[in-house]
């Protein structure tokens, strides 16, 4: 069995991070070990007054103890980031785990053209640092635009402006693969565009665009990809996968449009997922 490690926050309530990519990657048939940032009553995004522990402190013993103990793994994923500080504890993590694993990183910090509430205008280029030492990163199109110090374009960009993005993030950051999601060329298709610089090659898949939007969507679309990358699935049905798993939760949503800052009802997607895998997992 693949084994995976999901560095990322608990927020308790409100599907996101690490309550989304625990069940996700185990229902994948997925050996899933998780590295909590920090525990917050609620995701940021749209609740007021949460609570927030930060465990940067406990995240180095944890890795000292699994150090120690040998333990190894075939992919690394990263996701919501609890302070600055700790984004020194990943890199040294990146270190003495990642030698022989996938680094999977997902520059969560922003959406629609906003960083999120916690996070001061210095953090992309923290975040940046992350993105040197990662094989793979998944940036939304906002997150791209901070990633690189440029103006966020909104919806106005063609395929041409989505290559030229991943060229220049793959060349910036040094990574081989760089996938940006929540693309939209025409309005009926929503979908991820990858491209590998070792290769000079793109990938895509576009599914159906929903008329809806939830929060928490990139955390099921990062998950999910980060586990079929880790089963070995080739990119472009690794994308497939993810697409269309994120679809199938929005999908299980749709009917309960109030919900949208309680994330999506991917629980009812997973059962899809899990037979999409079936014939990955050892
Ligand atoms: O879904 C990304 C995410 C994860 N964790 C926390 C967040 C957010 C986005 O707002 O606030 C705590």
């Amino acid at each position: 069995m693949k084994r995976t490690v999901s560095i990322q926050d608990i927020s308790c309530f409100g599907r996101c991070s690490l309550t989304v990519a625990l069940p996700t990657t185990s229902a994948m048939g997925i050996e899933t070990a998780i590295m909590p940032t920090a525990i917050l009553s609620t995701h940021t995004a749209g609740f007021k007054n949460f609570t927030f522990c930060d465990l940067t402190d406990e995240m180095d013993k944890i890795a000292k103890h699994w150090e120690a103990e040998g333990i190894t793994f075939d992919s690394i994923s990263t996701g919501y980031l609890g302070s600055d500080e700790q984004i020194n504890t990943v890199l040294h993590f990146f270190e003495t785990f990642g030698k022989d694993a996938l680094i999977f990183v997902d520059p969560v910090m922003a959406d629609h053209g906003k960083l999120y509430p916690a996070f001061g205008p210095d953090f992309p280029a923290k975040m940046a640092r992350l993105c040197e030492k990662a094989d793979v990163i998944v940036p939304n199109l906002t997150e791209a635009a901070f990633l690189l110090g440029e103006e966020f374009v909104g919806e106005a960009y063609d395929e041409a402006y989505i290559h030229a993005l991943l060229r220049r993030l793959t060349a910036r950051f040094g990574c081989k693969t760089a996938i940006v999601t929540g693309v939209i060329y025409s309005s009926d298709k929503q979908g991820a565009v990858a491209y590998v610089a070792d290769e000079d090659k793109f990938y895509e898949y576009f599914g159906e665009n929903l008329p809806v939007r939830f929060h928490g969507t990139g955390d099921v679309f990062s998950s999910s990809l980060c586990g079929a990358l880790t089963l070995g699935m080739d990119l472009t049905t690794a994308i497939k996968t993810a697409v269309d798993f994120t679809i199938g939760s929005i999908r299980a949503t749709m009917g309960v449009e109030d919900y949208y800052w309680y994330g999506v009802n991917f629980e009812a997607a997973l059962p899809a997922l899990a037979e999409a895998c079936k014939n990955y997992q050892n």
